[in-house]
């Protein structure tokens, strides 16, 4: 694999993911624990919100967590010299294409070396363009193992990875427009500097960054802007507005206008697109034209245009509310602010608790377990002012434990966390803080939940989720959903649709069946606040919490400097049009307690 000095965190997650596979290559069993270490380091590089090369001339690269001393010390020698001598070697034997076959959906490092190695393509230069013709000649189905079913299957996995245009995770984006326009913001040619577009919505992924500024000088503004010390390159450049390409690929345009048209600026730019063009439809009836710079009245051309340096002042001028960025996508916002029912939009501040982390406690689980104490999780609730959050481990190995085995490592775990909670208690410091007891489940493919009925005694409830079997008819899967939810102790539907953004579309199911479940057996559904997951998402959390289902944020964290990620599943509830009153942990603990421990 290539390597340089500037690698970009998704470049650095892909090479990682590659040495992972080199491994699984050589020995699975022998190699299982470097296999897991380079795969959490991946994910851990590619969810970073600053760039891995930053944090290295930081020296700061062992503390990303996730991160381990090994890893970092070969990455170092990258940043240094531009290569590694240890993955180099590792890699030697490996061509190029298995790992470039990998990037499709479904396919492991041992389908992709035997793909490359019978089709012959170790010297392609575009092997998914090759693969896609081999697959419509029917050569794949004539190799060992395969067949035509696999040969299907293959040509889905590339009309999938055609539709998924890589976007950027929100988090990532939004580090780099803040650390901009605070830069920005340093000159005195800026009134006000804000994001625009859909990094402004909190969009769950951002194409480019789009950026505002107030000014009266505007050409000063662009000069300052395409000086910013991280541009690759400057693709456009005019009298208003400019465009740069920062490391990673990321585009940031800049429109600049004077403060008094600022805010309609600002309105015109962050969109949505099918906001603006309702926006203007109601406009064009009220005789009233929209544009950038202003309000004009279509039946007298000759009156001076209506400004606006505020955008509230602009929707007020239209009789609606001031509508929150997050609504505007033409999803009925503007009936909403014309009859003043824009509702109260759940805050960061109301949240009392997380409700999915995983602590290093060892369930024994086959999935991957957290790396950080109860200890230092406590300590990061308080820090975020929590009344109570959930230890939500992983099961025991379905496969590697017999029902008594799993009943005993699960009783070990209530008794360890009821002694947290017994201490905390009585903490002479004062501290008051809940633990929850409780556990993700697997939804096994029949809809059979992976620890037998005598283990749930040693849980206060569960969450359920889908971690295997993608592939099923939607019937199937809501199906198997139900069935999951329909145990007693089992609360939440954690992840519901399983999907990984830029990765992985998720299952398909009756949504609408499975809320009225929900809302009838007091099932709740979670947003996932991780930020590659942020699942339930924003439309379907809308659908939902309008059936009178109620939403549980978790972060999923699995360290304790991901409590944080919270104010990423705040975002899509807000996308999603909840209120305070829609979301479970805005619940004081009693009032939590009473729901969930029935
Ligand atoms: P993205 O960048 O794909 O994540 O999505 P957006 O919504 O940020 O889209 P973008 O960057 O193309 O444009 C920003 C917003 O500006 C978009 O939501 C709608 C609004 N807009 C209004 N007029 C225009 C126009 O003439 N061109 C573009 N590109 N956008 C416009
Ligand atoms: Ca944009
Ligand atoms: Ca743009
Ligand atoms: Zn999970």
């Amino acid at each position: 694999m290539k390597t340089s000095k500037t690698m970009t965190n998704l470049e650095i997650a892909d090479l990682l993911r590659a040495v992972a596979a080199t491994y699984q290559l050589q020995d699975e069993v022998k190699n299982r624990y470097k296999i897991i270490a380079y795969e959490r380091a991946a994910d851990a590089v590619e969810h970073l919100s600053s760039e891995t090369k930053d944090i290295f001339d930081e020296g700061k690269l062992a503390e990303i967590p996730g991160i381990g001393e090994a890893i970092a010390s070969h990455l170092s020698d990258i940043f240094n010299t531009g290569y590694s001598k240890h993955f180099n070697s590792l890699m030697r034997n490996i061509p190029q294409q298995v790992f470039e076959l990998m990037d499709l959906p479904r396919i492991g490092p041992k389908t992709a070396i035997k793909l490359v190695k019978y089709l012959k393509m170790e010297k392609s230069k575009n092997v998914l363009a090759d693969l896609e013709k081999l697959a419509q000649k029917g050569e794949i189905a004539k190799i060992e193992g395969f067949g035509q079913e696999s040969q299907a299957d293959i040509l889905r996995a590339l009309e999938e990875k055609r539709k998924m245009i890589k976007r950027h995770l929100l988090p990532y984006a939004y580090q780099i427009a803040q650390d901009y326009l605070d830069w920005l913001r340093k000159d005195k040619n800026v009134h006000e500097a804000e994001a625009l577009g859909s990094l402004r919505r909190m969009a769950s992924t951002v194409g480019d960054i789009d950026i505002a500024v107030a000014t009266k000088a505007p050409l000063r503004v662009i000069q300052r802007f395409i000086s910013y010390k991280k541009v690759l390159r400057v693709s456009e450049k005019g009298e208003k507005t400019a465009s740069v390409i920062l490391p990673g690929g990321v585009q940031v345009d800049l429109m600049t206008q004077t403060p008094d048209s600022f805010g309609s600026l600002l309105q015109h730019f962050t969109g949505s697109k099918h906001h603006n063009i309702a926006l203007r439809e109601h406009s064009q009836k009220q005789d009233l034209s929209l544009s950038e710079y202003g309000i004009r009245k279509t039946k007298n051309p000759n009156s001076a245009i209506q400004k606006f340096s505020e955008e509230k002042a602009l929707y007020n001028y239209l009789g609606m509310d001031y509508i929150p960025p997050e609504l505007r996508e033409d999803s009925g916002e503007i009936e909403a602010a014309l009859s003043r029912n824009i509702p109260q939009l759940v805050q960061l501040e109301d949240i009392k608790g997380d409700l999915q982390i995983h602590s290093d406690f060892n369930t024994e689980t086959s999935h991957d377990l957290g790396d950080s104490s109860i200890e230092e999780i406590i300590c990061q609730a308080e820090k975020l002012d929590y009344q109570y959050f959930a230890l939500t481990e992983h099961n025991p190995s379905h496969s590697g434990h017999n029902s008594q085995n799993i009943c005993e490592i699960l009783k070990r775990k209530n008794e360890y966390v009821d002694k947290y909670n017994y201490s905390l208690s009585k903490d002479k410091t004062n501290r008051v803080i809940y633990i929850f007891n409780s556990l993700e489940i697997d939804i096994l493919s029949n809809g059979e939940l992976a620890i037998p009925e005598a283990a749930f005694k040693y849980l206060d409830f569960a969450l359920v989720s889908i971690h295997s079997g993608f592939q099923q008819t939607k019937d199937k899967a809501t199906q198997r959903i139900l069935q999951a939810l329909s145990q007693p102790k089992v609360k939440i539907l954690a992840h519901p649709s399983g999907r990984l953004l830029n990765k992985r579309e998720g299952i398909e199911v009756d949504w609408p069946k499975v809320f009225a479940y929900c809302q009838q057996q007091n099932k709740i559904l979670e947003i996932n606040a991780d930020p590659s997951r942020l699942d339930l998402p924003d439309f379907l959390v809308k659908e939902a919490i309008s059936q009178g289902v109620k939403i549980s944020l978790g972060t999923d964290s699995h360290h304790f400097s991901s409590l944080e990620n919270m104010i990423w599943g705040v975002n899509v509830a807000r996308r999603g049009w909840c209120q305070k009153s829609d979301i479970i942990n805005t619940l004081d603990l009693a009032d939590l307690k009473s729901l969930l421990l029935n």
